[in-house]
């Protein structure tokens, strides 16, 4: 019976192409910096687990989530760079900061991608609290991180 991935972490590495010739851009926001740094460690560590050369890892840090997109914007425009992975978090808060946040991350990474034709990876983790963004970065529902890692190498094997 055919299985399908309830989460990215659930990958099946056997289909990966070799990626050790790729470069690769991360771009991190500052802002909530303790969940960032892990899942921006997770994004790393799964690169090179599945071949990245550690100098082919470029990484920028932005000062919140908002600023992913120019930032993946900067890196992507290089020819040389094949992918980039935006990681960042961002908590539901009294005004609606988090909604505006994300439609525009969601929107501007989307087209960063579209313009430089190569994979500009959604690694943005949205939640009510903290503690739920904690579960997404190494707690209970893996680091995703990780799973935007994942989900660059598939893209770069389409
Ligand atoms: C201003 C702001 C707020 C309120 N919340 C977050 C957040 O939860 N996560 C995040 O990454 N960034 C937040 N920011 C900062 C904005 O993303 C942006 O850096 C500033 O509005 C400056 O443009």
């Amino acid at each position: 019976m055919a299985t399908s991935l309830q989460n990215l972490s659930d990958y099946d590495a056997s289909t990966f192409i070799d990626i050790s010739a790729k470069k690769f851009g991360l771009v991190v926001a500052d802002w909530n910096r303790d969940i960032t740094d892990i899942l921006s460690a997770g994004a790393y560590d799964t690169l090179v687990k599945h071949g990245a050369i550690a100098d082919n890892i470029f990484r920028n840090t932005v000062p919140g989530s908002f600023e992913l997109t120019l930032g993946a914007q900067f890196l992507a425009q290089h020819d040389e760079i094949d992918a980039v992975i935006c990681l960042g978090v961002v908590i539901q808060g009294e005004t609606k900061h988090d909604d505006y946040i994300c439609h525009a991350v969601a929107q501007g990474i989307t087209q960063v991608g579209l313009k430089f034709n190569k994979p500009v990876i959604f690694g943005l983790v949205t939640t009510n609290t903290l503690e739920q963004a904690w579960d997404r970065a190494g707690g209970k529902h893996g680091n995703k991180g990780v799973e935007a890692a994942v989900a660059a190498i598939q893209m770069l094997g389409f």
